[in-house]
Protein backbone atom coordinates (compact mmCIF):
# COMPACT_ATOMS: atom_id res chain seq x y z
CA UNK A 1 0.00 0.00 0.00
CA UNK A 2 1.62 3.86 -0.95
CA UNK A 3 1.10 5.81 2.20
CA UNK A 4 -1.81 6.08 4.10
CA UNK A 5 -5.48 5.24 3.30
CA UNK A 6 -6.96 8.48 3.19
CA UNK A 7 -10.49 10.17 3.08
CA UNK A 8 -11.83 13.43 2.00
CA UNK A 9 -11.94 13.82 5.53
CA UNK A 10 -11.09 13.43 8.96
CA UNK A 11 -11.27 9.62 8.85
CA UNK A 12 -13.42 8.06 11.91
CA UNK A 13 -11.37 4.90 13.50
CA UNK A 14 -14.13 2.83 15.33
CA UNK A 15 -12.65 1.26 18.57
CA UNK A 16 -13.12 -2.47 18.92
CA UNK A 17 -11.40 -3.39 22.85
CA UNK A 18 -10.96 -7.34 22.84
CA UNK A 19 -10.47 -7.16 26.48
CA UNK A 20 -11.73 -8.03 29.76
CA UNK A 21 -11.25 -4.74 31.59
CA UNK A 22 -11.05 -1.88 29.18
CA UNK A 23 -11.13 1.61 30.57
CA UNK A 24 -14.67 2.18 28.81
CA UNK A 25 -16.13 -0.99 27.21
CA UNK A 26 -14.06 -3.33 28.51
CA UNK A 27 -15.87 -6.72 28.67
CA UNK A 28 -18.30 -6.49 26.67
CA UNK A 29 -17.09 -7.76 23.01
CA UNK A 30 -14.75 -10.04 24.43
CA UNK A 31 -14.89 -12.76 21.97
CA UNK A 32 -14.09 -13.23 18.63
CA UNK A 33 -17.80 -13.39 17.28
CA UNK A 34 -18.99 -10.36 18.86
CA UNK A 35 -16.05 -8.34 18.55
CA UNK A 36 -16.22 -8.71 14.91
CA UNK A 37 -19.84 -8.24 14.69
CA UNK A 38 -19.12 -4.91 16.81
CA UNK A 39 -16.65 -3.87 14.03
CA UNK A 40 -18.55 -4.50 11.51
CA UNK A 41 -21.57 -2.77 13.31
CA UNK A 42 -19.11 0.05 13.64
CA UNK A 43 -18.53 0.38 9.85
CA UNK A 44 -22.28 0.23 8.99
CA UNK A 45 -22.38 3.14 12.06
CA UNK A 46 -20.05 5.01 9.78
CA UNK A 47 -16.45 4.16 10.48
CA UNK A 48 -13.76 4.05 7.75
CA UNK A 49 -11.65 2.28 9.46
CA UNK A 50 -11.51 -0.27 12.84
CA UNK A 51 -8.78 -0.03 15.44
CA UNK A 52 -8.37 -3.68 17.28
CA UNK A 53 -6.49 -3.78 20.79
CA UNK A 54 -6.44 -6.65 23.05
CA UNK A 55 -4.73 -5.00 25.94
CA UNK A 56 -5.88 -2.43 27.90
CA UNK A 57 -3.93 -0.08 28.87
CA UNK A 58 -6.22 1.71 31.92
CA UNK A 59 -4.40 2.89 34.79
CA UNK A 60 -3.01 0.47 37.04
CA UNK A 61 -3.81 -2.50 33.93
CA UNK A 62 -1.60 -5.15 34.17
CA UNK A 63 0.19 -6.64 30.52
CA UNK A 64 -1.64 -9.82 29.17
CA UNK A 65 1.21 -12.36 27.79
CA UNK A 66 1.63 -12.52 24.72
CA UNK A 67 -0.32 -15.54 23.35
CA UNK A 68 -2.81 -14.04 24.98
CA UNK A 69 -3.07 -10.96 23.09
CA UNK A 70 -2.28 -12.79 19.82
CA UNK A 71 -5.83 -15.02 20.83
CA UNK A 72 -7.67 -12.38 21.06
CA UNK A 73 -6.49 -10.09 18.86
CA UNK A 74 -5.72 -12.26 15.29
CA UNK A 75 -8.93 -13.98 14.56
CA UNK A 76 -11.30 -10.56 15.26
CA UNK A 77 -8.43 -8.79 12.54
CA UNK A 78 -8.90 -11.46 9.83
CA UNK A 79 -12.39 -11.34 10.49
CA UNK A 80 -12.99 -8.07 10.03
CA UNK A 81 -10.19 -7.71 7.49
CA UNK A 82 -12.04 -10.91 4.88
CA UNK A 83 -14.57 -8.37 5.05
CA UNK A 84 -13.02 -5.39 3.68
CA UNK A 85 -12.98 -3.54 6.54
CA UNK A 86 -9.50 -1.09 6.90
CA UNK A 87 -8.11 -2.66 10.04
CA UNK A 88 -5.60 -1.05 12.90
CA UNK A 89 -4.01 -3.05 15.34
CA UNK A 90 -3.75 -1.43 19.05
CA UNK A 91 -0.69 -3.26 19.95
CA UNK A 92 2.92 -2.59 21.52
CA UNK A 93 4.02 -6.16 20.86
CA UNK A 94 5.96 -6.66 17.35
CA UNK A 95 4.85 -10.56 17.38
CA UNK A 96 0.95 -9.22 17.41
CA UNK A 97 1.74 -6.48 14.80
CA UNK A 98 3.16 -8.86 12.88
CA UNK A 99 0.90 -11.32 12.95
CA UNK A 100 -2.13 -8.76 12.60
CA UNK A 101 -0.39 -7.66 9.33
CA UNK A 102 -0.30 -11.27 8.20
CA UNK A 103 -4.18 -11.71 8.99
CA UNK A 104 -5.08 -8.38 6.98
CA UNK A 105 -4.20 -5.37 9.54
CA UNK A 106 -3.50 -2.49 7.26
CA UNK A 107 -1.68 -0.13 9.99
CA UNK A 108 0.01 -0.37 13.14
CA UNK A 109 -1.43 1.71 16.36
CA UNK A 110 1.82 1.53 19.18
CA UNK A 111 0.60 3.65 22.29
CA UNK A 112 4.27 2.98 23.44
CA UNK A 113 5.45 5.08 20.20
CA UNK A 114 8.19 2.10 19.33
CA UNK A 115 9.66 2.34 22.90
CA UNK A 116 8.08 -0.91 24.16
CA UNK A 117 9.14 -3.40 22.01
CA UNK A 118 12.90 -3.21 20.25
CA UNK A 119 11.39 -5.00 17.48
CA UNK A 120 8.55 -2.85 16.70
CA UNK A 121 9.69 -0.33 14.54
CA UNK A 122 11.93 -2.45 12.14
CA UNK A 123 8.75 -5.39 11.96
CA UNK A 124 6.93 -2.29 11.02
CA UNK A 125 9.51 -1.26 8.24
CA UNK A 126 9.85 -4.49 6.45
CA UNK A 127 6.35 -4.71 6.52
CA UNK A 128 6.08 -1.22 4.71
CA UNK A 129 2.78 -0.70 7.10
CA UNK A 130 1.36 3.06 8.01
CA UNK A 131 2.75 3.65 12.33
CA UNK A 132 1.24 5.43 14.55
CA UNK A 133 3.47 7.36 16.78
CA UNK A 134 1.46 8.49 20.37
CA UNK A 135 3.17 10.05 23.50
CA UNK A 136 3.57 8.22 26.24
CA UNK A 137 6.16 9.86 28.59
CA UNK A 138 5.08 7.43 31.39
CA UNK A 139 5.52 4.40 29.29
CA UNK A 140 9.58 5.13 29.76
CA UNK A 141 8.79 5.77 33.47
CA UNK A 142 7.29 2.35 33.62
CA UNK A 143 3.46 3.05 34.01
CA UNK A 144 0.72 5.89 33.79
CA UNK A 145 2.45 8.02 36.05
CA UNK A 146 1.52 10.83 36.81
CA UNK A 147 3.28 13.23 34.04
CA UNK A 148 4.57 16.86 35.13
CA UNK A 149 5.18 19.47 32.59
CA UNK A 150 6.05 23.12 32.81
CA UNK A 151 4.87 23.43 28.92
CA UNK A 152 2.75 20.50 27.96
CA UNK A 153 2.28 21.50 24.19
CA UNK A 154 6.21 22.24 23.77
CA UNK A 155 7.37 19.32 25.32
CA UNK A 156 4.69 16.79 24.08
CA UNK A 157 6.13 18.12 20.24
CA UNK A 158 9.32 17.85 21.27
CA UNK A 159 9.23 14.52 22.54
CA UNK A 160 7.10 13.22 19.63
CA UNK A 161 9.16 14.62 17.12
CA UNK A 162 12.19 12.64 18.68
CA UNK A 163 10.14 9.66 18.72
CA UNK A 164 9.82 10.25 14.56
CA UNK A 165 13.12 10.52 14.26
CA UNK A 166 13.67 7.35 15.16
CA UNK A 167 10.88 5.60 13.60
CA UNK A 168 12.40 7.19 10.43
CA UNK A 169 15.71 6.28 11.42
CA UNK A 170 14.26 2.83 12.10
CA UNK A 171 13.04 2.91 8.16
CA UNK A 172 9.19 3.20 8.29
CA UNK A 173 8.70 6.11 5.61
CA UNK A 174 7.49 9.50 6.39
CA UNK A 175 4.29 8.87 4.57
CA UNK A 176 3.48 6.12 6.95
CA UNK A 177 3.90 7.94 10.28
CA UNK A 178 0.72 9.14 12.06
CA UNK A 179 1.30 11.14 15.55
CA UNK A 180 -0.87 11.08 18.06
CA UNK A 181 -0.62 13.35 21.16
CA UNK A 182 -1.53 10.05 23.33
CA UNK A 183 -4.35 12.37 25.31
CA UNK A 184 -4.92 10.41 29.02
CA UNK A 185 -1.36 9.33 29.07
CA UNK A 186 0.60 10.24 31.71
CA UNK A 187 -1.77 13.51 31.41
CA UNK A 188 -4.24 15.10 33.49
CA UNK A 189 -7.19 17.12 32.37
CA UNK A 190 -5.61 20.65 31.79
CA UNK A 191 -2.80 18.56 29.98
CA UNK A 192 -5.37 17.32 27.66
CA UNK A 193 -7.54 20.74 27.24
CA UNK A 194 -3.77 22.24 26.13
CA UNK A 195 -3.15 19.98 23.88
CA UNK A 196 -6.41 20.20 22.06
CA UNK A 197 -5.91 23.78 22.19
CA UNK A 198 -2.59 23.14 20.54
CA UNK A 199 -3.30 20.70 18.34
CA UNK A 200 -2.23 22.71 15.22
CA UNK A 201 1.48 22.27 16.83
CA UNK A 202 1.55 19.04 16.76
CA UNK A 203 0.10 19.29 13.07
CA UNK A 204 3.29 21.01 12.89
CA UNK A 205 5.48 18.00 12.99
CA UNK A 206 4.26 17.60 9.56
CA UNK A 207 2.40 14.45 9.93
CA UNK A 208 -0.86 12.95 9.63
CA UNK A 209 -2.60 13.64 13.15
CA UNK A 210 -4.80 10.77 15.22
CA UNK A 211 -6.72 12.15 18.13
CA UNK A 212 -8.21 9.75 20.64
CA UNK A 213 -10.30 11.44 23.00
CA UNK A 214 -13.04 9.36 23.40
CA UNK A 215 -14.79 9.48 26.97
CA UNK A 216 -11.72 10.08 28.49
CA UNK A 217 -11.42 11.30 31.60
CA UNK A 218 -10.64 15.26 31.03
CA UNK A 219 -14.50 14.87 29.54
CA UNK A 220 -15.88 13.63 33.07
CA UNK A 221 -13.71 16.59 34.41
CA UNK A 222 -15.17 18.90 31.93
CA UNK A 223 -18.93 18.04 31.92
CA UNK A 224 -18.85 17.64 35.89
CA UNK A 225 -21.38 20.12 38.01
CA UNK A 226 -20.19 22.45 40.90
CA UNK A 227 -21.67 19.60 42.95
CA UNK A 228 -21.76 16.46 40.77
CA UNK A 229 -19.42 14.35 39.93
CA UNK A 230 -17.70 13.51 36.44
CA UNK A 231 -20.36 11.06 34.34
CA UNK A 232 -19.47 7.72 34.34
CA UNK A 233 -17.74 6.86 30.80
CA UNK A 234 -20.29 5.48 28.49
CA UNK A 235 -21.83 9.21 28.63
CA UNK A 236 -19.60 11.18 27.09
CA UNK A 237 -19.99 10.60 23.93
CA UNK A 238 -22.01 13.61 23.20
CA UNK A 239 -18.43 15.47 24.22
CA UNK A 240 -16.55 13.28 21.83
CA UNK A 241 -18.20 14.07 18.87
CA UNK A 242 -18.06 17.71 19.74
CA UNK A 243 -13.89 17.22 19.94
CA UNK A 244 -14.44 14.81 17.14
CA UNK A 245 -15.44 18.04 15.28
CA UNK A 246 -12.83 20.61 16.75
CA UNK A 247 -10.25 17.52 15.50
CA UNK A 248 -11.76 17.47 12.29
CA UNK A 249 -11.87 21.71 11.91
CA UNK A 250 -8.07 21.42 12.95
CA UNK A 251 -7.23 19.18 10.40
CA UNK A 252 -6.97 16.10 11.70
CA UNK A 253 -6.40 12.69 9.70
CA UNK A 254 -8.70 10.54 12.11
CA UNK A 255 -10.74 10.49 15.10
CA UNK A 256 -10.77 7.23 17.10
CA UNK A 257 -13.78 6.59 19.28
CA UNK A 258 -15.83 4.10 20.81
CA UNK A 259 -19.29 5.28 19.38
CA UNK A 260 -18.92 6.21 16.00
CA UNK A 261 -23.09 7.69 14.48
CA UNK A 262 -22.48 11.20 16.57
CA UNK A 263 -18.54 11.50 15.43
CA UNK A 264 -19.17 10.52 11.77
CA UNK A 265 -22.06 13.09 11.72
CA UNK A 266 -19.54 15.74 13.43
CA UNK A 267 -16.59 15.69 10.97
CA UNK A 268 -19.11 15.27 7.72
CA UNK A 269 -20.48 18.54 9.01
CA UNK A 270 -16.67 19.72 9.64
CA UNK A 271 -16.16 18.47 6.04
CA UNK A 272 -19.42 20.72 4.77
CA UNK A 273 -18.37 23.44 6.32
CA UNK A 274 -14.80 23.62 5.39
CA UNK A 275 -16.09 23.17 2.08
CA UNK A 276 -18.27 25.86 2.25
CA UNK A 277 -15.22 28.15 3.23
CA UNK A 278 -13.12 26.61 0.72
CA UNK A 279 -15.91 27.32 -1.79
CA UNK A 280 -16.27 31.05 -0.53
CA UNK A 281 -12.68 31.97 -0.65
CA UNK A 282 -12.65 30.73 -4.32
CA UNK A 283 -15.81 33.33 -5.24
CA UNK A 284 -14.02 36.12 -4.00
N1 LIG B 1 -6.04 5.41 23.84
C1 LIG B 1 -6.39 4.18 24.26
C2 LIG B 1 -6.04 3.04 23.51
N2 LIG B 1 -5.37 3.17 22.34
N3 LIG B 1 -4.34 4.53 20.72
C3 LIG B 1 -3.97 5.75 20.30
N4 LIG B 1 -3.30 5.89 19.14
N5 LIG B 1 -4.26 6.88 21.01
C4 LIG B 1 -4.92 6.82 22.20
O1 LIG B 1 -5.11 7.88 22.84
C5 LIG B 1 -5.34 5.55 22.68
C6 LIG B 1 -5.02 4.41 21.90
C7 LIG B 1 -7.15 4.02 25.55
O2 LIG B 1 -8.51 4.12 25.34
P1 LIG B 1 -9.60 2.93 25.47
O3 LIG B 1 -9.00 1.82 26.32
O4 LIG B 1 -10.73 3.61 26.15
O5 LIG B 1 -9.95 2.48 24.10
Amino acid sequence: MAGLPEWDRCAVMGVVNVTPDSFSDGGRFFDTTAAVKHGLDLVSEGADLVDVGGESTRPGATRVDEAEELRRVIPVVRGLASEGVTVSVDTMRASVAERALAAGAALVNDVSGGLADPRMIPAVADAGAPFVVMHWRGFLEGGNVRGVYRDVVTEVVDELHARVEAVLAGGIAPDRVIVDPGLGFSKDAEHDLALLAGLHRVLGLGHPLLVAASRKRFLGRVLAGPDSPPPPARERDAATAAVSALAAHAGAWAVRVHEVRATSDAVRVARAIEGARTGAEGAR
